[in-house]
Protein backbone atom coordinates (compact mmCIF):
# COMPACT_ATOMS: atom_id res chain seq x y z
CA UNK A 1 0.00 0.00 0.00
CA UNK A 2 1.45 3.52 -0.45
CA UNK A 3 0.90 6.26 1.34
CA UNK A 4 0.48 9.85 -0.54
CA UNK A 5 0.92 13.39 0.12
CA UNK A 6 -0.91 15.97 -2.17
CA UNK A 7 0.38 19.44 -1.40
CA UNK A 8 -1.50 22.95 -2.38
CA UNK A 9 -1.17 26.33 -1.51
CA UNK A 10 -4.24 28.58 -0.74
CA UNK A 11 -4.49 31.22 -3.29
CA UNK A 12 -0.72 30.85 -3.74
CA UNK A 13 0.11 34.29 -5.83
CA UNK A 14 -2.27 36.37 -3.60
CA UNK A 15 -1.14 35.02 -0.26
CA UNK A 16 2.70 35.20 -1.62
CA UNK A 17 1.75 39.46 -1.63
CA UNK A 18 -0.43 39.43 1.07
CA UNK A 19 2.58 37.88 3.28
CA UNK A 20 5.06 40.64 1.52
CA UNK A 21 2.69 43.24 2.19
CA UNK A 22 0.01 43.28 5.13
CA UNK A 23 -1.71 46.38 3.88
CA UNK A 24 -3.34 43.84 1.12
CA UNK A 25 -4.08 41.64 4.05
CA UNK A 26 -7.57 40.89 5.03
CA UNK A 27 -8.58 42.76 1.57
CA UNK A 28 -10.20 40.88 -1.95
CA UNK A 29 -6.78 41.07 -4.02
CA UNK A 30 -6.93 39.47 -7.68
CA UNK A 31 -3.79 38.86 -9.06
CA UNK A 32 -4.06 38.78 -12.75
CA UNK A 33 -4.59 41.71 -15.57
CA UNK A 34 -5.71 45.05 -14.29
CA UNK A 35 -9.29 46.23 -14.75
CA UNK A 36 -8.52 48.30 -17.73
CA UNK A 37 -6.38 46.31 -19.52
CA UNK A 38 -7.66 43.23 -21.44
CA UNK A 39 -7.01 39.61 -19.71
CA UNK A 40 -7.95 37.47 -17.36
CA UNK A 41 -7.21 36.93 -13.58
CA UNK A 42 -4.34 34.45 -12.57
CA UNK A 43 -5.73 34.02 -9.15
CA UNK A 44 -7.53 35.98 -5.86
CA UNK A 45 -7.43 35.75 -2.25
CA UNK A 46 -10.36 33.89 -0.36
CA UNK A 47 -11.82 37.05 0.21
CA UNK A 48 -12.09 38.11 -3.49
CA UNK A 49 -13.87 34.93 -4.20
CA UNK A 50 -16.68 35.67 -1.64
CA UNK A 51 -17.81 38.32 -4.30
CA UNK A 52 -17.77 35.33 -7.30
CA UNK A 53 -14.11 35.96 -8.47
CA UNK A 54 -11.93 32.80 -9.67
CA UNK A 55 -9.07 31.92 -11.54
CA UNK A 56 -9.38 32.37 -15.11
CA UNK A 57 -12.41 35.01 -15.50
CA UNK A 58 -12.28 37.93 -17.58
CA UNK A 59 -10.89 40.48 -15.57
CA UNK A 60 -13.81 42.96 -16.60
CA UNK A 61 -16.48 40.70 -14.75
CA UNK A 62 -14.55 40.45 -12.21
CA UNK A 63 -14.17 44.09 -12.04
CA UNK A 64 -18.17 44.06 -11.97
CA UNK A 65 -18.40 41.87 -9.19
CA UNK A 66 -15.53 43.01 -7.23
CA UNK A 67 -15.13 47.09 -8.02
CA UNK A 68 -13.49 47.66 -4.44
CA UNK A 69 -10.91 44.58 -4.69
CA UNK A 70 -7.41 45.66 -5.06
CA UNK A 71 -5.92 44.65 -8.25
CA UNK A 72 -2.25 43.67 -9.13
CA UNK A 73 -0.38 42.28 -11.54
CA UNK A 74 1.89 39.01 -11.21
CA UNK A 75 5.36 38.76 -10.15
CA UNK A 76 6.55 35.38 -11.41
CA UNK A 77 9.99 35.08 -10.53
CA UNK A 78 8.96 36.00 -7.24
CA UNK A 79 6.57 33.08 -6.99
CA UNK A 80 8.90 30.92 -8.44
CA UNK A 81 11.92 31.34 -6.10
CA UNK A 82 8.93 30.68 -3.36
CA UNK A 83 8.03 27.56 -5.58
CA UNK A 84 11.68 26.66 -5.23
CA UNK A 85 11.62 26.71 -1.32
CA UNK A 86 8.56 24.90 -1.23
CA UNK A 87 9.66 22.02 -2.93
CA UNK A 88 12.91 22.00 -0.26
CA UNK A 89 10.75 21.67 2.29
CA UNK A 90 8.35 18.98 0.76
CA UNK A 91 11.36 17.23 -0.32
CA UNK A 92 12.76 16.20 2.98
CA UNK A 93 9.81 14.11 3.05
CA UNK A 94 9.34 12.23 0.38
CA UNK A 95 11.28 9.60 -1.73
CA UNK A 96 10.32 11.14 -4.64
CA UNK A 97 7.91 13.83 -5.50
CA UNK A 98 6.22 14.77 -8.77
CA UNK A 99 5.35 18.61 -9.11
CA UNK A 100 2.23 19.26 -10.54
CA UNK A 101 2.47 23.07 -10.55
CA UNK A 102 4.42 25.96 -8.78
CA UNK A 103 1.89 25.60 -5.97
CA UNK A 104 1.50 22.01 -6.20
CA UNK A 105 3.08 18.38 -5.53
CA UNK A 106 2.85 14.67 -4.80
CA UNK A 107 4.70 13.30 -2.28
CA UNK A 108 5.79 9.67 -2.00
CA UNK A 109 5.81 9.29 1.66
CA UNK A 110 5.42 5.58 1.68
CA UNK A 111 9.15 4.52 2.80
CA UNK A 112 10.50 7.37 4.76
CA UNK A 113 6.93 7.53 7.03
CA UNK A 114 6.97 3.82 7.11
CA UNK A 115 2.99 3.67 8.89
CA UNK A 116 0.09 6.45 8.51
CA UNK A 117 0.96 7.60 12.06
CA UNK A 118 3.99 9.06 11.11
CA UNK A 119 2.40 10.17 7.81
CA UNK A 120 0.21 12.19 9.47
CA UNK A 121 2.86 13.86 11.34
CA UNK A 122 4.82 14.45 7.97
CA UNK A 123 1.24 16.09 7.01
CA UNK A 124 1.46 18.68 9.60
CA UNK A 125 4.83 19.10 10.00
CA UNK A 126 4.81 20.23 6.65
CA UNK A 127 2.19 22.73 6.84
CA UNK A 128 3.89 23.93 10.32
CA UNK A 129 7.05 24.48 8.27
CA UNK A 130 5.41 26.13 5.47
CA UNK A 131 3.68 28.62 7.88
CA UNK A 132 6.82 29.34 10.01
CA UNK A 133 9.27 29.16 7.10
CA UNK A 134 7.57 30.93 4.52
CA UNK A 135 4.29 32.79 6.03
CA UNK A 136 2.14 30.69 3.65
CA UNK A 137 -0.75 28.59 4.09
CA UNK A 138 -0.98 24.97 2.57
CA UNK A 139 -3.55 22.29 2.38
CA UNK A 140 -2.50 18.91 2.60
CA UNK A 141 -4.44 15.48 2.11
CA UNK A 142 -3.16 12.17 2.52
CA UNK A 143 -4.16 8.85 1.36
CA UNK A 144 -3.47 5.24 -0.27
CA UNK A 145 -3.47 6.93 -3.69
CA UNK A 146 -2.92 9.58 -5.99
CA UNK A 147 -6.52 10.72 -7.29
CA UNK A 148 -7.46 10.32 -3.04
CA UNK A 149 -4.71 12.73 -1.94
CA UNK A 150 -5.63 14.96 -4.46
CA UNK A 151 -9.53 14.81 -3.62
CA UNK A 152 -8.39 14.68 0.10
CA UNK A 153 -6.13 18.17 -0.17
CA UNK A 154 -9.06 20.03 -1.70
CA UNK A 155 -11.36 18.55 1.00
CA UNK A 156 -10.98 21.49 3.78
CA UNK A 157 -9.46 23.93 1.81
CA UNK A 158 -7.68 26.65 3.19
CA UNK A 159 -5.48 25.55 5.38
CA UNK A 160 -6.72 22.21 5.03
CA UNK A 161 -5.79 19.07 6.36
CA UNK A 162 -7.73 15.63 5.75
CA UNK A 163 -6.95 11.56 5.27
CA UNK A 164 -8.26 9.37 3.29
CA UNK A 165 -6.57 6.04 4.20
CA UNK A 166 -8.60 3.22 2.16
CA UNK A 167 -10.47 3.12 -1.02
CA UNK A 168 -13.53 2.41 1.39
CA UNK A 169 -13.12 5.72 2.45
CA UNK A 170 -12.88 7.54 -0.51
CA UNK A 171 -16.05 5.63 -2.00
CA UNK A 172 -17.84 6.81 1.30
CA UNK A 173 -16.54 10.34 0.83
CA UNK A 174 -17.60 10.73 -3.16
CA UNK A 175 -20.16 8.20 -3.84
CA UNK A 176 -22.95 11.03 -4.07
CA UNK A 177 -20.95 13.59 -5.31
CA UNK A 178 -21.29 15.16 -8.93
CA UNK A 179 -19.04 12.73 -11.64
CA UNK A 180 -16.76 16.22 -12.03
CA UNK A 181 -15.47 15.27 -8.54
CA UNK A 182 -12.89 12.68 -10.85
CA UNK A 183 -10.75 14.99 -11.66
CA UNK A 184 -10.31 13.21 -15.01
CA UNK A 185 -13.50 13.78 -15.65
CA UNK A 186 -14.16 17.27 -17.16
CA UNK A 187 -16.97 20.06 -18.31
CA UNK A 188 -17.52 17.77 -21.07
CA UNK A 189 -17.58 14.02 -20.42
CA UNK A 190 -19.49 15.18 -17.38
CA UNK A 191 -21.80 16.56 -20.21
CA UNK A 192 -21.78 13.23 -22.31
CA UNK A 193 -22.34 10.91 -19.16
CA UNK A 194 -25.31 13.52 -17.87
CA UNK A 195 -27.46 13.22 -20.82
CA UNK A 196 -26.95 9.07 -20.30
CA UNK A 197 -28.84 9.95 -16.69
CA UNK A 198 -25.00 9.54 -14.89
CA UNK A 199 -24.70 12.58 -12.50
CA UNK A 200 -23.16 11.10 -9.38
CA UNK A 201 -20.20 8.36 -8.40
CA UNK A 202 -22.89 6.01 -7.77
CA UNK A 203 -24.22 6.12 -10.93
CA UNK A 204 -21.09 5.52 -12.60
CA UNK A 205 -20.76 2.37 -10.44
CA UNK A 206 -23.92 1.48 -11.53
CA UNK A 207 -23.67 1.83 -14.65
CA UNK A 208 -20.43 0.73 -15.76
CA UNK A 209 -21.18 -0.48 -19.08
CA UNK A 210 -22.51 2.16 -19.99
CA UNK A 211 -19.69 4.73 -18.94
CA UNK A 212 -17.25 2.37 -20.87
CA UNK A 213 -19.02 1.75 -23.77
CA UNK A 214 -19.75 5.69 -23.65
CA UNK A 215 -16.47 6.55 -23.28
CA UNK A 216 -14.02 3.80 -24.16
CA UNK A 217 -10.78 3.41 -22.56
CA UNK A 218 -11.75 7.16 -20.27
CA UNK A 219 -14.38 4.98 -18.86
CA UNK A 220 -12.59 2.41 -17.87
CA UNK A 221 -10.44 4.21 -16.20
CA UNK A 222 -13.07 6.52 -14.63
CA UNK A 223 -15.45 3.07 -13.49
CA UNK A 224 -12.20 2.14 -11.63
CA UNK A 225 -11.35 5.66 -9.88
CA UNK A 226 -15.08 5.69 -9.00
CA UNK A 227 -14.33 2.14 -6.96
CA UNK A 228 -11.28 3.86 -5.34
CA UNK A 229 -8.56 1.89 -7.50
CA UNK A 230 -5.89 4.22 -8.66
CA UNK A 231 -2.23 2.20 -8.39
CA UNK A 232 -0.20 5.10 -10.39
CA UNK A 233 2.88 5.81 -8.58
CA UNK A 234 4.22 8.89 -7.59
CA UNK A 235 6.60 9.44 -10.30
CA UNK A 236 9.80 12.27 -10.07
CA UNK A 237 9.06 14.51 -13.15
CA UNK A 238 11.52 14.20 -16.32
CA UNK A 239 11.06 16.58 -18.66
CA UNK A 240 13.12 13.85 -21.05
CA UNK A 241 10.24 11.44 -20.33
CA UNK A 242 7.40 13.79 -20.50
CA UNK A 243 5.40 14.95 -23.90
CA UNK A 244 7.04 17.90 -25.20
CA UNK A 245 7.60 20.11 -27.64
CA UNK A 246 11.42 20.22 -28.60
CA UNK A 247 13.58 21.43 -31.56
CA UNK A 248 17.29 19.78 -31.87
CA UNK A 249 20.06 20.25 -34.34
CA UNK A 250 23.29 18.20 -34.56
CA UNK A 251 26.20 19.79 -36.17
CA UNK A 252 28.26 18.55 -38.75
CA UNK A 253 31.14 19.49 -36.69
CA UNK A 254 31.47 19.75 -32.92
CA UNK A 255 31.35 23.28 -31.63
CA UNK A 256 33.42 25.46 -28.66
CA UNK A 257 31.96 28.56 -29.39
CA UNK A 258 29.31 29.22 -27.11
CA UNK A 259 28.12 32.85 -28.13
CA UNK A 260 27.15 30.75 -31.25
CA UNK A 261 25.28 28.26 -29.47
CA UNK A 262 23.67 30.98 -28.07
CA UNK A 263 22.30 32.04 -31.60
CA UNK A 264 21.38 28.77 -32.51
CA UNK A 265 18.87 28.98 -29.42
CA UNK A 266 17.43 32.31 -31.01
CA UNK A 267 16.53 30.12 -33.63
CA UNK A 268 15.39 26.97 -32.19
CA UNK A 269 13.71 28.84 -29.88
CA UNK A 270 12.12 30.87 -32.40
CA UNK A 271 11.28 27.42 -33.91
CA UNK A 272 9.51 25.99 -30.94
CA UNK A 273 7.36 29.03 -30.47
CA UNK A 274 5.93 28.44 -33.93
CA UNK A 275 5.37 24.46 -33.79
CA UNK A 276 3.85 25.83 -30.23
CA UNK A 277 1.19 28.27 -31.57
CA UNK A 278 0.24 25.83 -34.20
CA UNK A 279 -0.82 23.84 -32.33
CA UNK A 280 -1.91 25.67 -29.33
CA UNK A 281 0.01 25.08 -26.34
CA UNK A 282 1.50 26.39 -23.57
CA UNK A 283 4.60 25.14 -22.08
CA UNK A 284 5.34 25.12 -17.98
CA UNK A 285 8.17 24.28 -18.30
CA UNK A 286 12.02 24.74 -20.77
CA UNK A 287 14.56 22.68 -21.02
CA UNK A 288 17.99 22.92 -23.15
CA UNK A 289 19.40 19.42 -24.54
CA UNK A 290 23.75 18.87 -25.20
CA UNK A 291 24.82 16.01 -26.17
CA UNK A 292 28.90 16.23 -25.91
CA UNK A 293 31.45 15.53 -28.84
CA UNK A 294 32.06 12.32 -26.55
CA UNK A 295 28.26 11.57 -26.62
CA UNK A 296 27.55 12.25 -23.11
CA UNK A 297 23.86 13.46 -22.61
CA UNK A 298 22.46 16.28 -20.72
CA UNK A 299 19.34 17.81 -20.04
CA UNK A 300 18.74 20.86 -18.28
CA UNK A 301 15.32 22.58 -17.04
CA UNK A 302 13.27 25.16 -15.10
CA UNK A 303 9.48 25.48 -14.27
CA UNK A 304 8.07 28.75 -16.00
CA UNK A 305 5.33 30.87 -15.53
CA UNK A 306 3.40 29.08 -18.96
CA UNK A 307 4.46 30.38 -21.88
CA UNK A 308 5.43 29.81 -25.58
CA UNK A 309 7.31 32.79 -26.18
CA UNK A 310 10.44 32.53 -28.32
CA UNK A 311 11.96 35.07 -26.03
CA UNK A 312 10.98 33.25 -23.22
CA UNK A 313 12.32 29.97 -24.61
CA UNK A 314 15.26 31.61 -25.74
CA UNK A 315 16.61 33.69 -22.37
CA UNK A 316 16.20 30.43 -20.07
CA UNK A 317 17.45 28.10 -22.52
CA UNK A 318 20.71 30.61 -22.92
CA UNK A 319 20.56 30.89 -18.73
CA UNK A 320 20.85 27.15 -18.63
CA UNK A 321 23.54 26.68 -21.61
CA UNK A 322 25.19 28.89 -18.79
CA UNK A 323 25.17 26.57 -16.25
CA UNK A 324 26.53 23.24 -17.77
CA UNK A 325 30.21 22.32 -18.33
CA UNK A 326 31.37 24.28 -21.49
CA UNK A 327 32.62 21.51 -23.52
CA UNK A 328 32.72 20.85 -27.56
CA UNK A 329 29.16 20.43 -28.37
CA UNK A 330 27.76 17.91 -31.21
CA UNK A 331 24.05 18.90 -30.76
CA UNK A 332 21.61 20.84 -29.03
CA UNK A 333 18.27 21.57 -28.70
CA UNK A 334 15.80 23.36 -26.84
CA UNK A 335 11.60 23.01 -26.16
CA UNK A 336 9.05 23.26 -23.81
CA UNK A 337 7.48 20.74 -21.22
CA UNK A 338 4.48 20.24 -19.32
CA UNK A 339 2.13 21.40 -22.02
CA UNK A 340 -1.01 23.24 -21.23
CA UNK A 341 -3.65 24.06 -23.61
CA UNK A 342 -5.54 27.48 -23.80
CA UNK A 343 -7.79 25.70 -21.12
CA UNK A 344 -5.04 24.40 -19.35
CA UNK A 345 -5.29 25.42 -15.55
CA UNK A 346 -2.97 27.82 -16.06
CA UNK A 347 -2.73 31.28 -17.89
CA UNK A 348 -0.45 32.55 -20.41
CA UNK A 349 2.08 35.45 -19.51
CA UNK A 350 0.45 37.39 -22.82
CA UNK A 351 -3.07 37.13 -20.78
CA UNK A 352 -2.22 39.29 -18.21
CA UNK A 353 0.88 41.46 -19.24
CA UNK A 354 0.20 42.52 -22.67
CA UNK A 355 3.01 44.77 -22.45
CA UNK A 356 5.40 41.96 -21.01
CA UNK A 357 4.71 40.38 -24.83
CA UNK A 358 5.26 43.55 -26.62
CA UNK A 359 9.02 43.74 -25.40
CA UNK A 360 9.33 39.97 -25.75
CA UNK A 361 8.59 40.30 -29.31
CA UNK A 362 11.03 43.18 -29.71
CA UNK A 363 13.63 41.35 -27.66
CA UNK A 364 13.40 38.76 -30.52
CA UNK A 365 13.10 41.12 -33.76
CA UNK A 366 16.32 43.04 -32.50
CA UNK A 367 18.24 39.33 -31.27
CA UNK A 368 17.24 38.56 -35.18
CA UNK A 369 18.37 41.53 -36.66
CA UNK A 370 21.66 41.42 -34.88
CA UNK A 371 22.22 37.87 -35.87
CA UNK A 372 21.61 39.08 -39.63
CA UNK A 373 24.43 41.68 -39.94
CA UNK A 374 26.93 39.03 -37.58
CA UNK A 375 26.08 36.36 -39.86
CA UNK A 376 25.62 38.58 -43.11
CA UNK A 377 22.16 36.84 -43.11
CA UNK A 378 19.43 37.89 -45.49
CA UNK A 379 15.86 37.09 -43.43
CA UNK A 380 14.48 39.71 -45.26
CA UNK A 381 11.40 38.00 -46.81
CA UNK A 382 12.37 34.53 -46.23
CA UNK A 383 12.33 34.42 -42.05
CA UNK A 384 9.39 32.08 -42.29
CA UNK A 385 10.87 29.79 -44.70
CA UNK A 386 13.95 29.14 -42.71
CA UNK A 387 12.25 27.47 -40.24
CA UNK A 388 10.73 24.62 -42.50
CA UNK A 389 11.57 21.30 -43.19
CA UNK A 390 15.36 21.26 -43.77
CA UNK A 391 16.09 25.11 -44.31
CA UNK A 392 16.71 25.97 -40.50
CA UNK A 393 19.39 23.09 -40.57
CA UNK A 394 21.07 24.34 -43.50
CA UNK A 395 20.88 28.12 -42.31
CA UNK A 396 22.86 26.87 -39.04
CA UNK A 397 25.07 25.05 -40.56
CA UNK A 398 25.81 28.23 -43.27
CA UNK A 399 26.10 30.40 -39.67
CA UNK A 400 28.76 27.78 -38.44
CA UNK A 401 30.83 27.88 -40.98
CA UNK A 402 30.82 32.03 -41.09
CA UNK A 403 30.99 33.17 -38.15
N1 LIG B 1 -3.14 30.02 -11.84
C1 LIG B 1 -3.23 30.71 -13.05
N2 LIG B 1 -4.32 30.50 -13.86
C2 LIG B 1 -5.29 29.63 -13.52
C3 LIG B 1 -5.19 28.92 -12.30
C4 LIG B 1 -4.10 29.15 -11.48
O1 LIG B 1 -2.36 31.47 -13.36
N3 LIG B 1 -6.34 29.43 -14.33
C5 LIG B 1 -1.97 30.29 -10.97
C6 LIG B 1 -2.34 31.26 -9.87
C7 LIG B 1 -2.44 30.41 -8.65
C8 LIG B 1 -1.52 29.25 -8.93
O2 LIG B 1 -1.52 29.09 -10.34
O3 LIG B 1 -2.09 31.12 -7.48
C9 LIG B 1 -1.96 27.97 -8.26
O4 LIG B 1 -3.18 27.52 -8.79
P1 LIG B 1 -4.32 26.86 -7.92
O5 LIG B 1 -5.33 26.30 -8.83
O6 LIG B 1 -3.70 25.95 -6.90
O7 LIG B 1 -5.01 28.11 -7.21
P2 LIG B 1 -4.61 28.89 -5.91
O8 LIG B 1 -3.43 28.31 -5.24
O9 LIG B 1 -4.50 30.34 -6.24
O10 LIG B 1 -5.89 28.76 -5.00
P3 LIG B 1 -6.41 27.48 -4.18
O11 LIG B 1 -6.39 27.92 -2.76
O12 LIG B 1 -7.79 27.24 -4.68
O13 LIG B 1 -5.46 26.36 -4.48
MG1 LIG C 1 -3.25 26.25 -4.92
Amino acid sequence: MQIIIHVDMDAFYASVEMRDNPALRGKPLIIGSLPHERGVVATCSYEARKYGVHSAMNIKDAFRLCPNGIYMHPNFEKYRAVSAQLHEIWNTYASASETIALDEAYLDVTSKAGNWEKAREFGHAIKQRTREELGLTCSVGIAYSKTAAKIASEEKKPDGYFVIPTPQDFVNLIIDRDVRVLYTVGAKTAEKLNRAGIRTVRDIQEKQQEVIRLLGKQGEWITQIAFGQDDRKVTAYRPEDAKSLSRELTFQADVDDYAFLQDVLLLLSISVERRAARVNLYGEGISLKVTYADMKSITRSRLVPPTRSAAAIWLESVKLLDEVPHRPVRLIGTGLYHLTGENGRQLSFDDFLPEVAHNQEALVKTALEGLQQHYRLDFANNLHRIFQGETLYKTIDYMRRHK
